[in-house]
C-alpha cells in the first residue's frame, strides 16, 4: 500500500511539475491551477484522505504529499511568472509619462466678476471696506430712506419690478421692515442699511446686483451689477470724491483719468452731479466712441442728504460725506471694448471664452 501511495506522489508530483514547465498560456496555466493544487485535484482530494491513515502512516504519507505539494506549487509559481511576462502587451498597456495630459475644460471666472474683483482691490488699497445688502429689498430702503418719497416723480427714474405677493404687509407706516417688496434698482439702499449699525468716520464700497424693469438695447440692460461708494467724516467735500474717483480710475484703467463733474439731480445727495471719465479709447481728444465729446458718462454722485443721514438715525448737520455710483457692467465695456450689455448675460461661450 505504501509503495503505491508513493509511486502515486511521485507520479503526480512529476506530471504536475512538467505540466506547469510545458504551459504556454495563461489559461492553459489557470487549468493546470486547478488541475494539480485546487481543493477537488487528485491531490487535494489524498490530502483529505490522509485523516483517516493510522497515525504512523499517516505522518510518513503526509510529510511525502506535502513535499509532492511544495515542488508542484513552486513549479506553478515560476510558470505565472514567466506567462505574466510573456503576457505584457507592449502596445496597449505601454504608459507613456513623457504624453501631455489630456486637457479637460475647466470653468473660469466670468468677466464681470474677475471686473469687480479688481474693483474691489483697487478700493480696498485705498483703505474702503466692503459692505452687502440684500437684493429683494424693502420700498423703505429703496426709496424713503433715500429721500424718494412715495408721491415723488424721482421715483419714475428707475423703472421697478414689485414683489406682487405682499406678505409682509403691516399697518404701521412707520415700521420699513414692513414695507413693499421689490428687486432692488441700485445699490444705493445699502448706504442707509449700512449707516443704521455703523457710526462715522468710515468709508465703504458696495459691489452687488440690480435690476430695473426696462427695455433692453447695447448700453442698457434689465439685470446689471453697479457699484456703490460712501465716505463719511466730519468735513468731506466734493474735492475728496474728484481725487478718490481720479485715483480710482487712473488704477482701473492703468493710466491717468481725468474726471469731470456735471450737475445732476439724485434726490439722495445735494448737490448732485453725473461724473464722466475721459475717453479711455481717445484720451479726451474725440472719437467715435465719446460721440466726439471726449468724456464718456460713467456714473451719479453727489453729497450725501442731511435727510438720508437722519433717516439712518444719525443727527441732522453732524457728519458730511459722498456717494457715488457707477455701473460695473459699463466700466467693463470701456475697459475690454466691449459693443454690447446683453453679452454679459447670453451665455455665449464664444464671448465669454475670451477673458
Ligand atoms: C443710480 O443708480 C444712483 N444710485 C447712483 C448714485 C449713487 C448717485 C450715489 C448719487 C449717489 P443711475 O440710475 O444713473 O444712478 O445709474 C448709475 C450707473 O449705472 C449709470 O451711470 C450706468 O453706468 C449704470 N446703468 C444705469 N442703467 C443701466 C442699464 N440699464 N444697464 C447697464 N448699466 C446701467
Amino acid at each position: 500500500m505504501e509503495t503505491n501511495t508513493f509511486d502515486f506522489l511521485e507520479k503526480m508530483e512529476r506530471a504536475g511539475c512538467t505540466a506547469f514547465s510545458e504551459a504556454k498560456t495563461l489559461a492553459e496555466f489557470r487549468d493546470l491551477e486547478v488541475q494539480f493544487l485546487g481543493r477537488k485535484s487528485e491531490l487535494g482530494l489524498f490530502l483529505k484522505s490522509l485523516a483517516l491513515l493510522p497515525p504512523e502512516e499517516r505522518h510518513k504519507v503526509g510529510k511525502r504529499a506535502n513535499e509532492a505539494k511544495r515542488a508542484i506549487t513552486a513549479a506553478s509559481q515560476s510558470a505565472r511568472a514567466r506567462l505574466s511576462e510573456a503576457s505584457f502587451d507592449v502596445k496597449s498597456e505601454w504608459i507613456d509619462v513623457t504624453d501631455q495630459p489630456c486637457s479637460l475644460p475647466v470653468g473660469h471666472l466670468h468677466i464681470l466678476t474677475t471686473v469687480e474683483n479688481e474693483i474691489v482691490d483697487i478700493f480696498r488699497s485705498l483703505g474702503f471696506d466692503v459692505a452687502d445688502g440684500p437684493e429683494l429689498e424693502t420700498e423703505f430702503y429703496n426709496f424713503d430712506a433715500l429721500n424718494i418719497p412715495a408721491d415723488h416723480p424721482a421715483r419714475d427714474m428707475q423703472d421697478t419690478f414689485w414683489i406682487r405677493e405682499d406678505t409682509r404687509s403691516s399697518q404701521d407706516p412707520q415700521d420699513h421692515r414692513s414695507a413693499r417688496l421689490l428687486l432692488r434698482t441700485h445699490t444705493s439702499p445699502v448706504q442707509v442699511r449700512y449707516m443704521e449699525t455703523h457710526t462715522p468716520p468710515f468709508r465703504i464700497i458696495v459691489p452687488g446686483r440690480i435690476f430695473r424693469s426696462e427695455a433692453t438695447d447695447a448700453s442698457h440692460e434689465h439685470t446689471f451689477y453697479q457699484f456703490e461708494s460712501l465716505f463719511v467724516d466730519k468735513s468731506v467735500s466734493v474735492g475728496n470724491f474728484k481725487y478718490v474717483a481720479e485715483l480710482f480710475f487712473s488704477r482701473f484703467f492703468g493710466k491717468r483719468i481725468g474726471v469731470r463733474l456735471r450737475p445732476s439731480f439724485f434726490p439722495f445727495v445735494e448737490p448732485g452731479f453725473e461724473f464722466d471719465i475721459a475717453c479711455t479709447v481717445c484720451d479726451g481728444k474725440g472719437c467715435s466712441s465719446c460721440h466726439g465729446t471726449g468724456w464718456l458718462e460713467v456714473g451719479g454722485a453727489g453729497m450725501v442728504h442731511q435727510s438720508v443721514f437722519e433717516a439712518a438715525g444719525y443727527e441732522r448737520d453732524r457728519w458730511s460725506g459722498f456717494a457715488w455710483g457707477f455701473g460695473t457692467n459699463r466700466l467693463a465695456m470701456m475697459k475690454y471694448k466691449i459693443p454690447d450689455v446683453r453679452l454679459f448675460q447670453s451665455g455665449d461661450l464664444r464671448f465669454l471664452n475670451q477673458f
